[in-house]
């Protein structure tokens, strides 16, 4: 298929000049009088609204004091763990959550006690009676007043517990103030690597535009993110012509994601306005990104009217598929970056002075107080009722039960698998036919086993989406996807930039939001690139949520060794990915397997790193055309002995029973093959069955020796079967050094049948 875009792409060199156009700031001119004399707001939501800043702005006092071991009813409490405080910043978070929708989503950063305060509450007072009930299951409330009084309450508590760690808080302690989330009312997390939420929050977005569920994606981050590469990339991420204009086979529909910027002037000592950016709006870094500068805006985050009505404009745009939207949220923190900064060294008191005039509670409660929508009695009864219930909170948080020593890994993985789709999923839409894949005696190339598996999984369930550089048209770098594009459409099938960050990261928030994304790396080198989404984003979000959501997507990278491309193409890294609790990292060996274990991975509610090997597309094996799976977490012997065995993985594999045919023409050596298929999870039985058979043992695999799994292995045969053994567990793998480009010296670099036949005979 050749896009109509494409044949646009002709030189026009007529001199032009670009006008960025317009970004605006400060430009809201209303008060409360205003929002209620125009029925933009009700007197139950403004009072709301100061509700929920009291709230926030209370609850920071009681924690900086409770820190302190000078919060009288929780004196000398230990509140160890982190604690970055919001206060000043309030109307920015209460704003933004008052115009979102319960079926919106939000990320936060670090500093989100705030967010996910605002978040919680507001989603919780637009919630039917039955959710409150879910809430609260031991209510015995009467009204729904009570109830919703209840429900916030325990709010409140869950909050806290997890910044004491308590098993009862969001994250079952498990993730703490950092990485809070509450999935139920759609908060996606805290995130504690600056700019980390900030791709998640993207996918989300993507999963929305989708399936088309109207909901819009505010991603709370700060100033200091907006330096940091991957906010960039997402950022360029979701203003992709593709998604906003009419391109072959693609709806038009822009990404629904407000990329709401906490600007409050500071990273943790760094400037943003006069130090370490070169702008003095950030509003202004969305002119690089759309040619409307994504409608960006600077916002008086002081004011919790302005941001309200700033958030209530862009998600409006956004549910009609005109995003993405910027919102530079101008606030200002009045703590330190965390309790122990005390400030002077980089910013005046007169500063802070300055700031502390446009208080946003203070403010606000000025108008509430002069649109009578309360008398000093009727705040004075709020402002009890926000301590008091504070302050219960925090006395049932600190009184709660800890988690469970015993449970300190639980949650790493989900033993879930998506056998069913739902009714909703399984109506796929084909718009054309899928490539055929020929069949020569049943055999079919490792390539084209991968290709069948994606086509199959595509076929049998909507949620699976697939997208990476060049994918589309082009069918990827090594062709493999050739002809999916095709059949199965744009929305599913897409080119990206070049930004495996953000490819990686958009596809955690994809997950996260219910979708089964597959993303292609072009070279596993690449993945270094994505590391923290790869290895804190995608691999921790299941502990860290408390196993509130899983994340089940697949990373298919492929490994370049063997071809000559040098230092840079050429690593063999599932070793790193295996350090990474939390992800199951697998590589197959074989065309059979290939198919059995991708379709497998995208079953599977854990994230998989899928390692492919470029030196085995080509390779041909029998693969059926019925529906199979192969097993993750099931080694293979692919050869049966008795004297020796041979555990390797990936292109090692064909190493290792070339070497076992060697070894039996060469001395008469029975070597038995055992293919781990999977690292993690680790079938250490099977090894261990095998070496209890034959008493010896080589680890192969094509990675630099230095810390390579290989050693893992020898470790867990030595631990676990040493009686069995009668000589030392050998290992074989690429020589600790960086892959050269010449042929001469990598075919010395990579491990050889001969290496594994060396490594043999000087045990047996
Ligand atoms: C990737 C990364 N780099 C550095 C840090 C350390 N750090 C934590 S918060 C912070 C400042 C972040 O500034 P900003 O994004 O403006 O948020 P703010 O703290 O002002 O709310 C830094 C440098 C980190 N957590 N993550």
């Amino acid at each position: 298929m050749t896009p109509d875009y494409l044949s646009n792409l002709k030189p026009d060199l007529t001199p032009f000049e670009i006008d960025c156009g317009k970004v605006r700031g400060y430009t809201y001119g209303g008060d409360l009088r205003s929002e209620l004399d125009t029925g933009r707001i009700d007197r139950a939501t403004a009072l709301r609204l100061l509700e929920d800043m009291l709230m926030i702005r209370e609850m920071e006092e009681m924690i900086v004091t409770v820190r302190s071991g000078a919060y009288e009813p929780l004196a000398n409490y230990n509140y160890r763990g982190p604690t970055h405080v919001s206060v000043g910043q309030e109307a920015a978070s209460v704003g933004a959550a008052s115009a979102l929708l319960l079926k919106d989503y939000i990320t936060s950063t670090h500093r989100g006690h705030g967010d996910s305060l605002a978040r919680g509450s507001q989603a919780i007072r637009s919630m039917s009676e039955e959710q409150l009930r879910k809430r609260v299951p031991h209510s015995k409330a009467a009204s729904r007043e009570q109830l919703l009084e209840e429900a916030l309450e325990e709010h409140v508590y869950r909050m806290i517990a997890e910044l004491f760690g308590k098993e009862d808080g969001y994250c079952k302690g498990r993730g703490g103030g950092m990485h809070i989330a509450d999935f139920t009312v759609g908060h996606l997390g805290a995130n504690a690597i600056v700019g980390g939420s900030v791709p998640i929050a993207t996918g989300a977005a993507l999963g929305c535009r989708y399936v088309r569920n109207g909901a819009v994606v505010c991603c709370f981050a700060g100033d200091g993110a907006y330096a940091n590469g991957v906010v960039l990339e997402s950022v360029n991420f979701a203003a992709q012509y593709q998604f906003t204009n009419e391109i072959a086979g693609a709806h038009r529909f822009g990404i629904p994601i407000i990329f709401l910027v906490l600007n409050n002037h500071y990273g943790m000592s760094g400037r943003a306005d006069s130090e370490v950016n070169g702008i003095s709006h950030l509003a202004r870094r969305a002119a690089g990104f759309s040619d409307h500068n994504m409608y960006a805006e600077t916002v008086n985050g002081m004011d919790v009217l302005a941001v309200r009505d700033a958030t209530l404009r862009a998600a409006e745009k956004c549910r009609k598929g005109e995003g993405p939207m910027f919102l530079d949220v101008s606030t200002y923190r009045y703590y330190g970056h965390s309790l122990s900064d005390p400030r002077n060294e980089y910013r005046t008191r007169e500063e802070e002075v300055a700031w502390k005039a446009l208080d946003p509670v203070e403010t606000y409660k000025r108008q509430v107080l002069e649109c009578e929508l309360v008398d000093e009695a009727g705040l004075a009864v709020m402002q009890k009722r926000v301590k008091e219930r504070n302050a219960r909170a925090a006395g049932r948080a600190a009184e709660a039960a800890d988690p469970d020593p015993k449970d300190v890994i639980k949650y790493m993985y989900t033993d879930t698998v998506a056998d069913v789709v739902p009714p909703q999923f399984q109506k796929v839409e084909v718009i054309g036919p899928a490539p055929v894949i020929k069949r020569t005696n049943g055999e079919i190339t490792y390539r084209d086993a991968l290709k069948e598996a994606l086509i199959e999984e595509m076929r049998r369930d909507r949620r699976v989406i697939f997208y990476g550089e060049d994918v589309a048209e082009y069918g990827g770098a090594f062709k493999l996807t050739k002809g999916l594009l095709e059949t199965f459409g744009r929305d599913r099938v897409f080119n990206t930039p070049i930004s495996e960050a953000a490819i990686c990261g958009t596809s955690v928030g994809a997950a996260m939001i219910g979708l089964r994304p597959v993303v292609e790396l072009m070279y596993m080198d690449f993945a270094l690139m994505a590391s923290d989404q790869i290895s804190n984003q995608a691999a921790k979000w299941h502990y860290m949520s408390g196993a509130q959501v899983e994340v089940p997507l697949v990373i298919r990278a492929s490994v370049g060794a063997g071809k000559g491309y040098g230092g840079q193409h050429s690593q063999t890294l599932e070793t790193m990915f295996t350090h990474i609790p939390g992800l199951y990292v697998v590589y197959p060996a074989t065309a059979y397997d290939a198919k059995g274990m991708l379709k497998s991975a995208i079953r599977d509610n854990n994230p998989v790193m899928f390692v492919e090997s470029q030196l085995l597309y080509n390779v041909k094996g029998v693969v059926p055309e019925e529906e199979y799976l192969v097993p993750l977490g099931v080694a293979d012997v692919k050869r049966e002995g008795t004297d020796i065995s041979l555990v390797a993985w990936g292109p090692a594999v064909p190493d290792a029973l070339k070497a076992a045919d060697k070894l039996k023409a060469e001395s008469g050596v029975s070597a038995e093959v055992v293919d781990l298929r999977s690292l993690v999870p680790l079938d250490m039985e099977t090894v261990l069955r095998s070496v209890q058979k034959t008493g010896r043992c080589v680890v192969v695999s094509q990675a630099v020796n230095i810390g390579s799994f290989t050693g893992e292995v020898a470790s867990n045969i030595q631990a676990e079967a040493f009686d069995y053994l009668d000589a030392p567990v050998l290992r074989v793998g690429a020589k600790n050094g960086i892959a050269p480009q010449s042929h001469i010296l990598e075919a010395v670099f990579l491990p050889t049948a001969d290496d594994i036949v060396a490594a043999a005979k000087s045990i047996l």
